[in-house]
């Protein structure tokens, strides 16, 4: 979207079909996914369903398919990252889980049906997405380690618990609700982005190379190309939430606004957000230069993230 299509750019495009790499290696996700939470009944019974019923809700898996995207990216084999795929999809969704409960956003509506907390309770919402954390660190533990070398899994671990947890998504919700109603800085808005959604970018896009076994001079570049996608993705979840309809997103829209937060489109205007976007979008591609054809995945899903309409 940088300057617009080139004959290139067009070709690429006739030649990759992303609709249908997404469905593909969402549906390896959904199908390893389903095992996970896929527990007999018992006494915990109703915790699975929880879990099920929020992991299994469809959404984009834009974040797991990433983790394949880059594997596949630096010639690695899809099953040494599909640990990491599923573990970075749970974290995901116990980050929405808790995100909707009324302590938090309080919203009714994720991925197009009623939130956690309306149908199971803020007690079981609040577990399933504590068991959805935990799990996720057992299933990239066991799974990786039957292709991984055990150096490799153990700094995937780290880097993912770095994104996650305190230094990332955790501590960028915390800087998110207590800045609510206050002005911010763009410097400090990215900053605050960086955490909470695209720290979790950066380890499925890095943690999917090193699982994929690649170089550090790889891992650089892929690096500056996550960095890059995820605000980019944060400047677009804005815009949407100011111009999509609670029909199209599945969810309650122009809720920004109304909780008074800082956004790229009420700092920037609607305009200079959009160029932001695109400006990104180029910036993640050209840090790709380096790659051949089996990173165009990672090429097309950048410009998904910035063309996406939900
Ligand atoms: C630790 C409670 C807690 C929260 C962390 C990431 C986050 C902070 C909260 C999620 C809520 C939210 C709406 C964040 C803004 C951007 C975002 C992550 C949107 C949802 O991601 P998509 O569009 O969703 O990838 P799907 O449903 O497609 O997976």
């Amino acid at each position: 979207m940088a300057d617009g299509p080139t004959l290139r750019g067009l070709e690429e495009k006739a030649l990759f079909d992303l609709d249908r790499y997404l469905k593909e290696r969402a549906l390896l996700v959904e199908r390893e996914l389903a095992a996970v939470v896929d527990e007999p009944a018992g006494a915990a019974a109703r915790l699975y369903e929880a879990m099920r019923y929020s992991l299994l809700a469809g959404g984009k898996r834009l974040r797991p398919v990433l983790v394949l995207a880059a594997c596949e990216a630096v010639g690695g084999r899809l099953e040494a990252a599909m640990g990491l795929a599923c573990a970075v999809e749970m974290i995901h969704t116990y980050s929405l889980i808790h995100d909707d409960l009324p302590c938090m956003d309080d919203d009714d509506f994720r991925r197009g049906r009623p939130t956690n907390h309306k149908v199971y309770g803020e007690a079981i919402a609040t577990l399933a997405g504590d068991a959805l954390l935990t799990d996720a660190f057992k299933v990239l533990a066991r799974k990786s380690a039957q292709n991984v070398q055990p150096k490799i899994v153990l700094e995937t671990i780290a880097e993912l618990a770095q994104a996650a947890g305190s230094a990332g998504m955790v501590g960028g919700q915390v800087i998110d609700l207590l800045g609510e109603g206050k002005a911010k800085t763009i410097e400090e808005l990215e900053e605050l982005h960086a955490k909470k959604t695209g720290a979790l970018f950066l380890a499925s896009v890095r943690g999917g190379a090193r699982l994929g076994g690649a170089s550090e001079a790889q891992i650089e570049s892929l690096d500056a190309y996550a960095r890059a996608l995820g605000l980019a993705f944060q400047v677009v979840d804005d815009l949407l939430d100011v111009q999509g309809t609670p029909e199209q997103m599945g969810k309650r829209t122009q809720k920004d606004q109304e909780r008074g937060k800082a956004t790229y489109p009420a700092i920037l205007g609607v305009e200079r957000s959009i160029d932001l976007a695109r400006e990104l979008e180029s910036r993640a591609h050209r840090a790709l230069a380096g790659f051949d054809t089996g990173a165009d995945a990672l090429r097309h899903l950048a410009t998904f993230v910035v063309e996406r309409k939900l």
